[in-house]
């Protein structure tokens, strides 16, 4: 394969943002990258990067010329074909993009979610009593990953997704598929090819009208397609899109704001006086932590950023961890802060793009983190933190957590 070559110029890089060194720890290059220049050549990719807030923000909002429908991964569907049928969502431009947009942005909208809330905050309730049951002399000591940050998401969301009990246990490992597969194909992605077929062929059973129970958001999205709001073929590929994005991502947020409330005991102290601060908490863990790294886009036509020129086709990979954490843009960025407004982060995207589901996360996280903090007066790291190396997530696989309860 040639690879493109940069104009001159331009500054390079030869790091490895895929490898497991920087995954696992990639805030050093992250800096690296910002203070190289606006636009870097990633010489191993022959693709274009950006760690800054002020470019990832321009291009996260400028849809017409740095376009998704070739792909947001790093193999571009204008060359290759993608491996599974592109999503309705995250891998189409306007004006394709515009119907399956705007009817799974309503039926996820706060409005729609109202009558979730008080559901979620009953089973938030729940699952912190019979956890803190285990608790010796008012400490438990967790992992907090098994027992909280995934549990709690999976206790809720297939039910209102309205999915089958049987095979439940393919959500993560084919979210987890997905998101390598944005990335190179890598040792991540050669791991996690076993099985992924079987992964994706029950995805793809749940996404069908009559295995979705008729209450649920998945039924919500056929009931769309039954208005023509969208059409019948598109109805199962934007639950497919539900399933995909909807389960991870929210897990490893759940994660980064556990993981960020133990090492600012005083931040956790301040939730617990002012509960709702719970929703400010979760975006500042989004963006202190971005569990969802990176996107490509692709150019439409030669775009200038700055001084720069990147021809038309060429791959630009945008790194919203790295936004989030511009000194040229937040104050002490790495500190975890709730006395700042995190708004404007990119760890859910800007733009059309926008997180979708992003109402649906908050929702699973302030109930979450409420009714923690009604029960569990401090939050300490037992040991430390372990990461799941993911191509596209800032993701944790263990999260030792000594609870004292209140
Ligand atoms: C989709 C999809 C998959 C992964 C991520 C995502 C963050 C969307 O299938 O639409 O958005």
């Amino acid at each position: 394969m040639t690879l493109p070559i940069a104009p001159p110029s331009l500054p390079l890089s030869d790091e490895d943002p895929f490898s497991a060194e920087l995954l696992d720890e990639p805030a050093p290059f992250h800096e690296r990258l910002r203070d190289a220049g606006e636009v870097v050549f990633l010489e191993r990719y022959g693709v274009y990067a950006m760690g800054r807030y002020a470019t990832v923000h321009a291009a996260l909002t400028d849809w017409q010329q740095f376009i998704s429908s070739a792909g947001v991964g790093v193999s571009n569907f204008r060359k290759e074909q993608p491996w599974r049928p592109p999503s309705l969502l995250l891998e189409a431009d306007p004006p394709a993009h515009n119907a399956p947009r705007a009817s799974l942005a309503k039926i996820l909208s706060p409005r729609s979610l109202r009558a979730y809330v008080p559901i979620w905050e009953a089973a938030a309730e729940r699952h912190v009593e019979e956890l803190l049951a285990d608790a010796v002399d008012g400490v438990l000591e967790i992992d907090a990953v098994p027992t909280i940050t995934e549990a709690f998401p999976l206790r809720v969301f297939p039910d209102a997704v309205g999915l089958e009990r049987d095979g439940r246990e393919h959500l993560l490992p084919y979210g987890d598929f997905v998101f390598n597969a944005f990335g190179p194909h890598n040792f991540l992605v050669e791991a996690g090819s076993v099985g992924v077929s079987e992964h994706a062929a029950w995805i793809a059973r749940q996404c069908e009208r009559d295995r979705l129970d008729p209450t649920g958001i998945g039924a919500s999205v056929w009931a769309a397609a039954d208005r023509g709001d969208i059409t019948e073929q598109q109805a199962p590929l934007i639950i497919r899109s539900i399933l995909t994005a909807g389960v991870d991502t929210t897990i490893h947020a759940l994660s980064a704001v556990l993981h960020a409330v133990a090492n600012a005991p005083n931040q956790w102290a301040a939730l617990r006086a002012e509960p709702s601060l719970a929703r400010r908490a979760f975006d500042e863990a989004i963006r202190l932590e971005s569990p969802v790294q990176t996107f490509f886009r692709t150019a439409n036509g030669d775009v200038r950023i700055g001084g720069t020129v990147v021809p038309d086709g060429q791959k630009i990979l945008m790194f919203l961890g790295s936004a989030n954490r511009d000194p040229r843009h937040w104050d002490h960025p790495d500190d975890f802060d709730l006395g700042r407004d995190p708004s404007g982060h990119v760890g859910f995207g800007m733009g059309i793009h926008q997180c979708v589901g992003q109402h649906v996360a908050r929702l699973e996280a302030t109930a979450l983190l409420k009714a923690l903090a009604a029960r569990v007066r401090a939050i300490e790291p037992a040991g430390p933190i372990r990461r799941h190396l993911n191509n596209t997530l800032h993701a944790t696989a263990s999260l030792p957590l000594r609870l004292a309860l209140a």
